[in-house]
């Protein structure tokens, strides 16, 4: 991995990691990026349509449907090397922060601790209009394979029951947005994997860090705006490139 020895030290010395994830790190376990997750029946629409509360209240069974179908995906998936080496990193540094756009519980279930959760996550619904929290009536949902229309289930209050994640147009979740943005602020190296960077504001993460003088590495197949703005651009999927960032910057070695 092209790394200056100076860059491998000062990764090494590190006090605080802040590992910021999108989409793209749960790609390769089988879990569609956001943009590809619109097929069968959801292809004619933008995801910027379909995940904002006017599209559940206009239409809550196909709303609902898609994310049973993304929820039945995340249960049959599992984490992957790039989450392993993230949870694997939690050891090998005196603090890491796990900072992640992604609506799927693979971190945790690769045994990352302290995630947080800035779209929020498939696995907490709850009810829109008493926003109560909610328990899915079926564990494994059925295959609502390519777009079936699923009815989402009512809350005792008759309220729709809804997917917990954050829609277009909504605030992030409080807590979990100002601990993102000290952890941006106090961190010395920041890792930003399988991201477009192209929502706002979890995408500003990342110049926070940048405008703070900490390493910023960018794992991503594909070009982003932040090409020429981090430290180092590693080009490449995170299942590969992380456990090998891993071993060289932070290994027994
Ligand atoms: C907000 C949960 C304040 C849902 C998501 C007009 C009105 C209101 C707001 C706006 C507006 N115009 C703009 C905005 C701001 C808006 C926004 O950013 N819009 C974008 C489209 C420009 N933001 C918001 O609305 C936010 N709230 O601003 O509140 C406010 C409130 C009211 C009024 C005004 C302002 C809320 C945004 C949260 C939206 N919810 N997710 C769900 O999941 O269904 S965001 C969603 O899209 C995902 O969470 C993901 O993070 C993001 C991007 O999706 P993807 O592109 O798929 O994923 P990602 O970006 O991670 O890209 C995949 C990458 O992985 C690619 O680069 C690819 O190359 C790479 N990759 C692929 N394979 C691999 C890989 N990398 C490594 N390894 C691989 N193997
Ligand atoms: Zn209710």
């Amino acid at each position: 991995m092209d790394i200056s020895e100076d860059l491998i030290g000062r990764l090494r010395n590190a006090k605080h990691v802040l590992v910021f994830t999108g989409a793209g790190v749960s790609a390769e376990s089988g879990i569609p990026t956001f943009r590809d997750a619109l097929t069968g029946l959801w292809e004619r629409f933008d995801a910027e349509e379909l995940a904002t509360p006017k599209a559940f209240l206009n239409d809550p069974a196909l709303v609902w449907g898609w994310y049973e179908w993304r929820r039945m995906k995340v249960l049959r998936a599992r984490p992957n090397p790039a989450h392993l080496a993230i949870a694997a990193l939690e050891t090998r540094v005196p603090r890491l922060t796990v900072v992640t756009q992604n609506v799927d519980d693979l971190h945790e279930r690769a045994g990352s601790r302290d995630v947080l959760h800035l779209h929020g996550r498939l696995d907490s619904p709850f009810c829109f209009a008493c926003r109560r929290p909610a328990v899915y009536p079926n564990e494994i949902p059925e295959e609502p394979e390519g777009g079936r229309h699923v009815e989402p289930p009512r809350c005792s209050c008759g309220g729709l029951i809804r997917p917990g994640v954050v829609w277009f147009g909504e605030m992030l979740p409080e807590i979990e947005w100002n601990a993102a943005i000290d952890a941006a602020r106090s961190c010395d190296a920041f890792l930003c994997i399988g991201t477009s960077s192209v929502v706002q504001p979890a995408a500003s993460l990342t110049m926070m860090a940048i405008q703070r003088g900490a390493i910023t590495i960018q794992v991503n197949p594909n070009p982003t705006a932040l090409d020429d703005q981090v430290t180092i651009n590693l080009s490449g999927q995170a299942g590969k490139i992380l456990p090998e960032l891993v071993e060289t910057a932070w290994g027994d070695s």
